[in-house]
């Protein structure tokens, strides 16, 4: 039995949903724990492309079932557009469980989402716009609607009404906007109910049979560290724990039960949203790395802001979730380049500070310490074996393993399954 959880290490797109689909061919469960449908995992098999948002990459692999636990938050209707994305390209989702407790996001999350963030002006926190906010403040709240209760109709519509009473003076009297119809809501997620109802159940029960049977189980994290609630460049983050430690609680499963944890990190580093990102390259070589790495929001389409590889960032994603390997991704992106610098420290106020601050007021201010290193300038998206790479790239890849102390045992040079190498451990 192995349960292996796979982290985004720094602010999401890391190559998560490629590396998640890769290892599930040896999975028996793939499982989202956090997050909801903000989240864009992109997935190539062959020359088909599939961009997930909710369903678990594990979901291209005919026995192997798909989780979504109790920490993820659910927009039915966007649940049921991503399952006939995926049987209009010939993929029958079947083996696929969501929990029970799940929060559902109802449309004044959505709503209210784009309204808060445009009310904040310069201030906004670039939000995916999808409700997450705001249906993780009423999970916290107390105030949440849950899957099972859109299974009982009398149960969902007496809370629907209550929700819709207190979300409609929001929504009109401080944001102007129009009210909502309470028994239209209802309406439109009870025909929801009927699509779904036969993939609801207590997952955390699902999860750990199956891990007391032996079962090979993958976690699969959205998002990334720096987008924490707790540690990540808060307020810029989003509002679930993507970080290791939620794992237990979004699926109900002990910290007893995990043995691995892989970093996913992308050889360099993008952020989309606003927000402190030290390593920023605002110029010719960011642009160099948004269009040669596709650089662009897999759910919004937004550019992703690029950036030189950061240790600091990458060396506290290995201290706040425990990795015990890493999955570097894109090294292919950086091919061109004459040489690649990678972010040791920050400068703030004159101090070097080698540990990642806490405070998003000193973020701000930090200035990049780099290393430089020679490029290789070589194609390496055709190289199967680690040993056959350019002498400048494993110099490279060595360094960022040495900087944050974790070994590497996947390198990814391209999108595809079979542009990977796996390393022998
Ligand atoms: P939200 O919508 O409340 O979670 O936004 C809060 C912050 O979290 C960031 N965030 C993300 N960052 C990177 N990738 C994400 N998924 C999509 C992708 C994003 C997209 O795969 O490309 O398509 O734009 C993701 N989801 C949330 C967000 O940018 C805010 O900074
Ligand atoms: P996730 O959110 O962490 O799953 O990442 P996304 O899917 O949002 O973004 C990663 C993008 O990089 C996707 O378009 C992937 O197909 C692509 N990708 C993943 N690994 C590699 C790689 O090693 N090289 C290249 N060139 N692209 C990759
Ligand atoms: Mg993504």
């Amino acid at each position: 039995m192995t349960t292996t959880v796979v982290i985004g290490t720094q602010w999401g797109d890391e190559g998560k949903g490629k590396v998640t689909d890769l290892i599930a061919e040896e999975a028996d469960l793939v499982v989202r724990y956090q997050g909801g449908n903000n989240a864009g995992h992109t997935v190539v098999v062959e020359d088909t492309e599939y961009k997930l948002h909710l369903i678990p990459s594990g979901v291209l692999y005919d026995d192997t079932k798909c989780v979504i636990g109790n920490g993820v938050v659910v927009d039915p209707k966007v649940l049921i557009e991503e399952l006939n994305y995926l049987a209009e390209k010939g993929v029958e989702v079947t083996n696929f469980y969501i929990s029970s407790k799940a929060h559902l996001i109802m449309p004044y999350h959505r709503m209210l989402d784009k309204a808060e963030e445009i009310r904040k002006g310069n201030d906004k926190i670039g939000t995916t716009g999808k409700g997450i906010g705001p249906v993780y403040r009423d999970k916290i709240g107390r105030l949440g609607i849950r899957v099972e209760d859109l299974l009982d109709e009398d149960r969902f519509a007496t809370k629907v009404n209550e929700a819709v009473e207190l979300k409609n003076l929001v929504l009109n009297n401080v944001y102007g906007l129009d009210t909502l119809d309470a028994e239209e809501i209802i309406a439109e997620y009870l025909d929801y109910a009927k699509q779904i109802k036969g993939f609801v159940t207590d997952t955390s029960l699902l999860v750990n049979q199956e891990i007391e049977a032996g079962k090979n189980v993958l976690f699969e994290g959205a998002q990334g560290t720096l987008l924490d609630i707790d540690h990540g460049t808060y307020p810029y983050v989003t509002s679930s724990n993507p970080t290791a430690g939620g794992v237990c609680n979004g699926v109900g499963v002990g910290p007893t039960k995990i043995n691995n944890i892989l970093g996913i990190v992308k050889a360099y580093t993008t952020r989309v949203g606003e927000g402190p990102f030290p390593a920023e390259l605002t110029e010719e070589i960011g642009e160099h790395l948004r269009d040669k790495g596709h650089e662009f929001g897999t759910t919004t389409g937004r550019p992703r802001r690029c950036g030189w590889f950061d240790a600091v960032i990458v060396k506290y994603a290995a201290r706040v979730n425990g990795l015990t390997s890493l999955a570097v991704t894109k090294l292919d992106v950086l091919d061109e380049l004459e040489e690649v610098k990678i972010c040791t420290g920050y400068k703030y106020q004159g101090e070097l500070l080698t540990e990642f601050p806490t405070n998003e007021e000193i973020l701000k201010e930090c200035k990049p310490v780099y290393e430089t290193l020679s490029g290789w300038q070589e194609d390496t998206s055709q190289i199967k074996e680690y040993d056959k790479l350019p002498q400048n790239a494993k110099k490279y890849i060595d360094r960022i393993c040495e900087l944050t102390g974790v070994e590497l045992s996947i390198l990814s040079v391209g999108p595809k399954r079979s542009e990977t190498m796996i390393l022998d451990q």
